[in-house]
C-alpha cells in the first residue's frame, strides 16, 4: 500500500459509504465498492486524513455517524466517524444540483452528446450552490490541519464539482492557509465546440484551473481541456509540456489513466464459484445501464450476428448484466424500455424451445459472481460510444485465469480503447463491423488469444489502481520521499 504520510483531504459527491437504516433503525454503513473507494480509502485511513462527501438520503443531520465495526473488512474500515464530513444538500437543491446539472447537462455533454444536454440556468444556480457547500465543509475539515510548512492535499473529483477548488482556494487564503489543490476528471474532457454550448463554460475552466494539478484519464481529454483555457479564456498555455497559466500560477495538467484493484479481482476469480456451465459459450455485457455505454448498438450487433452466422443459433449466449443507474432522469427510464423491447424481440425472434440467445440481468451483482461472470466468458463485449476510462474492460482481463483465455473487444472511444493496446477494437456506431469483430473474437486461434491476453494482464498488474493514486500524488510532488517534477 501506498504509505503517504502527508495531510490528505477527499471531496467527492458521494462519501465512501452510503448511511442507511436496517431494519431495526440502526444508522449502518454501507459500502461502496468501486475502485476509486478501495485505492484512496486505505490511504486516508492510515495517515488519518479526512474524506467530504454526501451521506446519502437517509442520513438526518445531526446525529452521530456510525463507526465500522469490529468486523468491517471494506476499505473504510477504520475510518474514523471524526474525520467524515458528510455535507447536508436539501432534497431540492440535490434534485437539480445532482440530476440536474451533473446527471442531464454534464454527463452528456462531456460524452459528446450535446442534443440530450439540458441548459438550466436553475440547475446552474443549484450547482454552484452546492459546489459552495462542499467548499465550506472542506474548509472546516482544513482546521487544524493546515502546517505551513507542510500543507495539506485536497484531492477533489470528478464532474459534480469542477467549480469547488475555485472557492476553496479564496476561502484559504481569506484564512492564510497553504494548501495544495488536485483534481481528477473520471470522464472524458470534450472539444472546446462542445464546452462552448454550455453558458458558464468560464466559470468551469477557472473552476478546475483553481488547482496546483488536473488530471484526466487520456492525453486527448488533456489536449482539449488545455485548448478550451486558451480558446475560451485567453489564458497563456504550454500546450507541449501541459501547462496553463492562471492567476498568477502554473496549473499542470495531466493524463494519468485510472487503473484497477487487479490483484484483488485475480484473487475473487480464482475462488469464484463457475456460474457459467463448461459447456456454454457466453458473450458478456457489464454496465450502468446508461445510453453513453452502446447497449442497445451492441444487442442489434448480437442479433445481426446470429442472422449472418446461423451456426451460432443454440451454441452461443449472450449475458448483458446492467446496473440500474439515475433512474430519476427520464432519458434513464426511456433506455430501461428500449432494452426491454429489445431482449424481447432479439429472443423472440431466435429462441429454440431449449435455448434463448440473450441473458439479460437488470441488477446488481456481487463481486464474487462478477469474478466468475468475467473468467468463464469467451468474450468481453465493450462497446461505449463514449466512456471515459472503462473499468470493466480491466476487470475482465484481470478476471482471465483460464488457459485459453477470453477475448477482449472494445470501442475506441472508451479511455481503455486507447491503452489496451492488444483487445480488438469495433466502432459501435457500424453495426457490420461490430459483429464481424464479434465474429472474429468467437474464431480467434488459441495461441492469439494467449499472446494478446498475457500483455493485456501485464499491462493491467502493473498499472493498477495503486499505481494510478501513487502516479497523482508524484504528479502534484506529494509522494513521500519525492519532489515535484515541475
Ligand atoms: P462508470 O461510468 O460507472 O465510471 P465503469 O468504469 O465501467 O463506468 O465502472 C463501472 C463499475 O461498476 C465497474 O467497477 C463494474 O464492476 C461495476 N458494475 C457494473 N455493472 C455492475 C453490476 N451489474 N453489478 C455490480 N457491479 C457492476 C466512471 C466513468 C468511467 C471511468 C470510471 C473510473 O464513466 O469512464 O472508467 O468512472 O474513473
Amino acid at each position: 500500500m501506498t504509505v503517504y504520510k502527508k495531510k490528505l483531504i477527499v471531496v467527492s459527491n458521494r462519501l465512501p459509504f452510503v448511511i442507511q437504516k436496517d431494519d431495526l433503525g440502526n444508522v449502518i454503513r454501507k459500502h461502496s465498492a468501486g475502485g476509486l473507494v478501495t485505492a484512496v480509502a486505505p490511504v486516508v485511513v492510515e495517515n488519518d486524513g479526512k474524506w467530504v462527501g454526501w451521506p446519502g438520503p437517509d442520513y438526518d443531520f445531526g446525529e452521530p455517524l456510525p463507526e465500522s465495526s469490529v468486523d468491517d473488512t471494506s476499505p473504510t474500515a477504520g475510518l474514523k466517524s471524526s474525520n467524515v464530513i458528510p455535507v447536508a444538500l436539501e432534497p431540492h437543491l440535490y434534485q437539480s444540483y445532482y440530476n440536474g446539472c451533473c446527471n442531464e447537462t454534464f454527463w452528456p455533454l462531456f460524452h459528446s452528446m450535446p442534443d440530450k444536454a439540458v441548459f438550466s440556468a436553475d440547475y446552474w444556480k443549484a450547482y454552484v450552490e452546492a459546489n459552495e457547500l462542499f467548499a465550506r465543509n472542506t474548509i472546516k475539515a482544513l482546521e487544524n490541519a493546515c502546517d505551513p510548512d507542510d500543507p495539506p492535499l485536497v484531492w477533489i473529483h470528478d464532474y459534480h464539482l469542477m467549480l469547488a477548488a475555485h472557492a476553496i482556494r479564496q476561502y484559504a487564503a481569506n484564512r492564510q492557509y497553504k494548501i495544495k489543490l488536485g483534481f481528477f476528471l473520471h470522464i472524458p474532457f470534450p472539444a472546446w465546440d462542445l464546452i462552448r454550448l454550455f453558458p458558464w463554460a468560464d466559470e468551469i475552466l477557472q473552476g478546475m484551473l483553481a488547482c496546483d494539478l488536473v488530471g484526466m484519464h487520456l492525453q486527448d481529454y488533456c489536449i482539449n481541456f488545455i485548448d478550451c483555457c486558451s480558446r475560451g479564456l485567453g489564458t497563456r498555455v504550454d500546450a507541449k509540456d501541459m501547462i496553463v497559466e492562471h492567476g498568477g500560477r502554473y496549473v499542470r495538467i495531466a493524463p494519468l489513466p485510472i487503473g484497477i484493484p487487479y490483484d484483488r479481482f485475480r484473487t475473487l476469480a480464482v475462488s469464484a464459484k463457475r456460474t457459467i456451465p463448461e459447456e456454454k459459450k457466453v458473450v458478456l455485457g457489464v454496465d450502468r445501464l446508461d445510453y453513453t455505454k452502446g447497449l442497445p448498438q451492441r444487442l442489434k450487433a448480437f442479433e445481426l450476428l446470429l442472422a449472418k452466422h446461423p451456426e451460432y443459433i443454440e451454441k452461443l449466449e449472450m449475458l448483458q448484466i446492467a446496473v440500474p443507474s439515475r433512474t430519476d432522469v427520464k432519458e434513464y427510464q426511456d433506455l430501461k424500455e428500449q432494452m426491454d423491447q429489445l431482449v424481447g424481440c432479439i429472443n423472440g425472434r431466435f429462441s429454440t424451445p431449449t435455448w434463448s440467445p440473450i441473458r439479460y440481468i437488470y441488477g446488481t451483482v456481487s463481486q464474487q459472481e462478477l469474478a466468475a461472470f468475467y473468467r468463464d466468458a469467451a468474450v468481453c463485449f465493450v462497446t461505449p460510444l463514449r466512456d471515459g476510462m472503462n473499468l470493466v474492460a480491466k476487470e475482465f482481463v484481470a478476471c482471465q485465469i483460464n488457459d485459453p483465455p477470453g477475448v477482449l473487444i472494445v470501442s475506441p472511444f472508451a479511455g481503455a480503447g486507447q491503452n489496451m493496446l492488444e483487445a480488438l477494437l469495433c466502432n459501435p456506431y457500424e453495426l457490420n463491423e461490430t459483429m464481424e469483430t464479434l465474429h472474429r473474437a468467437l474464431t480467434m486461434p488459441e495461441d492469439e488469444r494467449t499472446l494478446r491476453m498475457n500483455y493485456l494482464r501485464k499491462r493491467e498488474q502493473s498499472q493498477d489502481v495503486d499505481f494510478w493514486m501513487k502516479s497523482f500524488l508524484r504528479a502534484i510532488g506529494r509522494l513521500d520521499g519525492e519532489e515535484a517534477p515541475v
